[in-house]
């Protein structure tokens, strides 16, 4: 299956707005999902990572109510309204967990200094050219549109950087999943045509420009929802703070990010877990990669910079475990092809997307090839995209 990147129309998303709330919306707001060229399972164990907004994601548009009701409608899941009261911040448990996302958000912004500025309630109708559980931060994209929405109409006083935390907060206090910050700064940092090198243990950025000259990144989707790796996702989280703490009584470090690979291996020893020691070696190697692919790149050494890819998927199938056989037989397979730079796995794993480096006029080839040895493997169609590198989340 290859699908156009759906870019919605305003007046489209209006029409829908007016349909639904029986009112004129005021606003209309785009927030981007996200790729990671390298450096996955690396932010919250304070490395770098290298991820880009892409032109898939989640639109909002925003209408201001008189009373405290907030009113959420999405195109994407069947159902009613969901409808709460804005100073409602308890968590949902049934189907219509999505609405989290928002209820976070707007928690955390109402709890800051200037939170009181939000002193009424709104409609809100949300569609998605993003499916959910891709691996393309389909949750991320929703937390941040919610926080731009916030800040532009309340007239917060909140940076992007903030923004991105509390969506971290979110994920981690109000749904329950201890991830990094990589998802929420992708989306909400985003710049056209580049891809963000960020170190997420001092949160320095740059960006850099990508430039692939012949090539193109194609996203490949499993069509395997990631959402039930949650726990899977913790326990890694976890036995990577097991092995820091075990390095800890030896190294005056805060985070494996700060180790390179020779004074990892000198006191490799000291995690004395088989499973931790894993862990801890692919955040600490996976590191290295993303350092030096972000340089390669610079250097124009496409090459190297696809290698590096190669190998991080290899670390995450060997030494984290995250890959899964979707995740291994569309990379194997795009490894097989012509014109072929690197592929590998991205976001939490266990399902969700890949991406390859593939030149541009082997691209068509490329996908129909992989397409048939995926569907051939696995016995479904794997969704392969050809999104642009966009901004961050924005009012259009
Ligand atoms: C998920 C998380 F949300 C990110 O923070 C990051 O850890 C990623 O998995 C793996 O690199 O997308």
């Amino acid at each position: 299956m290859i699908y156009e990147v759906k870019i919605m129309n305003k007046d489209e998303l209006l029409k829908d707005y007016q349909e639904i709330f029986g009112e004129a919306g005021k606003d209309v707001f785009f927030s981007p999902g996200r790729i990671n060229v390298i450096g996955e399972h690396t932010d919250y164990n304070g490395g770098h990572v290298f991820p880009a907004a892409i032109s898939l994601g989640v639109y909002g548009v925003y209408g201001p109510r008189t009373d405290n009701k907030v009113r959420l409608y999405s195109g994407n899941v069947d159902g009613d309204i969901v409808e709460f009261d804005l100073n409602d911040d308890s968590v949902e448990k049934d189907d219509r967990f999505w609405a989290n996302y928002f209820k976070g958000m707007i928690t955390y912004l109402r709890q800051r200094e200037d939170g009181e500025k939000i002193n009424h309630g709104f409609n809100l109708y949300v569609k998605a050219n993003l499916p959910s559980g891709s691996g393309l931060s389909s949750s991320a994209a929703i937390e941040m549109l919610m926080g731009i929405i916030l800040k532009d109409e309340f007239d917060l006083d909140v940076d992007r950087p903030s923004l991105a935390r509390l969506g971290q907060k979110t994920e981690n206090e109000f749904v329950g999943l201890n991830s990094g910050i990589m998802d929420q700064f992708a989306c909400i940092m985003g710049k056209k045509d580049s891809a963000i090198f960020l170190d997420c243990n001092t949160m320095k950025y740059e960006y850099k420009p990508l430039k692939l000259g012949d090539y193109e990144i194609i996203i490949m989707s499993t069509n395997k929802e990631h959402t039930l790796a949650d726990s899977a996702y913790n326990d890694r989280v976890s036995e990577c703070h097991n092995a820091l703490a075990k390095l800890q009584t030896k190294l005056d470090i805060k985070a494996l990010g700060e180790l390179d690979d020779n004074t990892f291996d000198e006191y490799s020893y000291l995690i004395n877990d088989e499973t931790e020691l894993k862990r801890a070696r692919h955040a600490v190697s996976e590191n290295g990669r993303t350092i030096r692919a972000t340089k390669a790149m610079e250097d124009n050494d496409l090459e190297k910079l696809g290698r590096l890819i190669n190998a991080s998927h290899i670390s995450l199938h060997y030494d984290y475990e995250v890959t899964g056989k979707e995740l291994d037989t569309l990379a194997e397979a795009a490894w097989k092809q012509d014109g072929v730079l690197g592929a590998r796995m991205i976001g939490g794993g266990f399902g969700g997307s890949a991406i390859a480096i593939v030149k541009k006029d082997e691209a068509e080839k490329f996908k129909q090839n992989v397409g048939k040895i995926y569907r051939d493997a696995v016995g479904y169609d794997a969704s392969f995209y050809d999104a642009e590198i966009v901004d961050g989340t924005k009012r259009i």
